[in-house]
């Protein structure tokens, strides 16, 4: 029924690749499947990968036609509010991103933002389908959120289990939802790399770092079979978490 892709972050070779090997044929610009599955992109489409802008414009593509679902990252969030024109630091990746931008057409600027701008308000925060059954959220949901839609749900889908605080270099704190998740639905995310796909209590974490010279994964649903594509970038070994 899904194929659901892993943050992408503009790593687009990997992507066309990873969709044929999920059997999709591409006709007219859109990846079909022979037995009507879907893609589920799962956020953080762009930043630090070397394609952020045609990820963009295949994923709107796609949803705009029905053939596939987007549920939003931070990253995608922090590129909206860019669109927006809000003051946003251009860093941790959005300096990529912007540099393709700005190399843009005048025109060629104005319709990659209006479709990132309408992919990302059309989104919900997370994903709910299969009656239910399966939610896919970019930095993951516990069980107590699942069904609500406010701010504190929004920031944890966002940004994941952060405490607020920091370790010494910076970078945050992080809590470990998955750990204690005992909900019934299955629960697929990305957002923390890890060398392979982590799987715990019915939760996926696919996000196996293809911008870091990882892979790009998707767990097959119902199926829950893992498919996987090497990155074509070099190993940045500090990026992966361990548990
Ligand atoms: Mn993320």
């Amino acid at each position: 029924m899904y194929d659901i892709i892993g943050d992408i972050h503009g790593c687009y070779e990997e992507l066309t690749l990873i969709i044929k090997k999920l059997g999709y044929q591409w006709e007219n610009g859109i990846p079909l499947h022979s037995s009507e599955r879907k893609l589920i992109f799962l956020g953080d489409l762009t930043d630090r990968g070397p394609n952020s802008l045609e990820v963009i414009d295949l994923v709107y593509h796609l949803v705009h036609a029905g053939a596939a679902f987007y549920t939003p990252g931070n990253h995608c969030n922090k590129l909206y509010r860019y669109f927006l024109g809000n003051r946003v630091q251009i860093k941790h990746g959005l300096e990529t991103t912007d540099a393709e931008f700005k190399r843009l057409s005048p025109k060629k600027k104005r319709e990659i933002r209006h479709k990132f701008m309408k992919l990302y308000e059309n989104a919900p925060l997370y994903l709910t389908l299969d009656d239910g059954k399966l939610i896919v959220a970019h930095a993951g949901i516990p069980e107590k959120y699942i069904g609500q839609y406010n701010d504190t749900v929004k920031s944890f889908v966002l940004y994941g289990d952060i405490t607020g605080e920091k370790h010494r270099d910076g970078t945050p704190i992080r809590l470990d939802w998955a750990k204690n998740y005992h909900g019934k639905q299955i629960i697929v995310y990305g957002h923390t790399p890890v060398k392979k796909v982590r799987i715990i209590n019915n939760t996926y974490n696919i996000d196996t770092g293809v911008v870091f010279g990882g892979k790009l994964s998707a767990l097959r649903y119902p199926e829950r079979e893992i498919v996987d594509v090497p990155s074509t970038l070099p190993l940045v070994e500090e990026k992966f978490k361990s548990f």
